[in-house]
């Protein structure tokens, strides 16, 4: 075979390329890849976004949804299976998208949103949109954004106050500036896949670890902790991506069928996420977790601002262009 045409082949056989026969035979057949289980909100947005890329494409692309962790339950694996092109598309949170494209950094910021109105209105808006783009930089193509609401600390020991985390063993995701946070908070804090942590916890390798109350519930986590403070330190929202080499394959039209299923989606997403959010905190206060509400966040904000103020400085613009969408108070 000569090369080019052997290089084509591979590149047929990465993308699952097989041949259609009739209009109904997909062209083209993505993987995608989900941590979360079937019915989560993130789950259920993939799957959404799945059928209308069918749709869009008269059957000629069909995403197969992967969730539950199948094909990792480690995103970190997960976004390097992505850039190499093994795993076509995912959905992972922009907290691990971090350390592969530095600006999603931004978002470990402690206290960055006043609310998820506050964070919608920049992600929409042209600052946040142009993050999306970026992604590029880093041989990923950008789909959308998605909700994962405010995370907070969950541990077997009382959190009342930052204090309280002195000495705990904490997962906190492979955000850096997440990690630093937990750190400067007294935690000993480990970075650990999502799919461990659960173990890690039932056995005493750790404390408790730090989440939205959808995945403190849907992880299990819930079972084998006590407390759920809900500090809401970050919002890291969620991000479909895919890989930028397969991206730039597609026909003009494909690419078309692809952002229209993924921007159709967001909607879909956010209000399967709010509903569940409420389903998930009820569910785990019966199960007999202490859940503890934070109104007044200040004693953690002012327990995190020297920090802030440090790891903000290399993100200036876009906490600037946050700023501006800030609802006056
Ligand atoms: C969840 C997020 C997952 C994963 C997980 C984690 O909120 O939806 O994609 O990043 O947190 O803590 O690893």
């Amino acid at each position: 075979m000569k090369k080019t045409l052997r290089v084509l082949f591979v590149f047929a056989l990465t993308l699952g390329l097989v041949g259609g026969l009739s209009a109904a035979d997909p062209k083209i057949i993505l993987k995608l890849a989900e941590i979360h289980p079937q019915g989560y909100p993130t789950e259920l947005a993939d799957e959404e976004f799945a059928r209308l890329v069918n749709l869009y494409t008269n059957g000629e692309i069909r995403v197969d949804v992967f969730p539950g962790g199948q094909l990792s339950g480690d995103e970190k694996v997960i976004i390097e299976q992505v850039k190499v092109g093994a795993i076509h598309i995912a959905r992972v949170s922009s907290g691990a998208l971090g350390p592969f494209n530095p600006q999603m950094n931004v978002f470990g910021l402690p206290f960055l949103f006043d609310s998820k109105t506050h964070m919608w209105d920049f992600l929409q808006g042209p600052a946040g949109q142009k993050m999306m783009t970026d992604l590029n930089k880093s041989g990923f193509y950008g789909l959308t954004w998605y909700d994962g609401g405010a995370r907070s600390f969950y541990s077997k020991n009382p959190i009342a106050t930052p204090e309280d985390l002195k000495g705990q063993k904490i997962r906190v995701i492979g955000s850096p500036i997440l990690l630093k946070m937990a750190d400067a908070l007294g935690a000993s804090t480990v970075n650990m896949a999502y799919g461990q942590v659960f173990g890690a916890i039932q056995t005493g390798v750790l404390d408790g670890a730090e989440n939205n109350p959808p995945s403190l519930l849907t992880s299990n986590h819930y079972q084998v902790v006590k407390y759920y403070t809900m500090n809401e330190h970050s919002r890291l929202p969620e991000v479909l991506f895919m890989n930028l080499k397969v991206w730039n394959k597609l026909t003009a039209a494909q690419k078309q069928a692809i952002s229209s299923a993924a921007q159709q989606t967001v909607a879909f997403q956010r209000r399967a996420w709010d509903a569940f959010e409420v389903e998930a905190l009820n569910k785990v206060i019966e199960a007999g977790i202490i859940v503890t509400e934070v109104p007044d966040k200040s004693a953690w904000q002012a327990a995190v601002k020297p920090l802030f103020d440090v790891e903000s400085k290399p993100y200036a613009a876009t906490v600037k262009a946050i700023d501006a969408y800030r609802p006056k108070k």
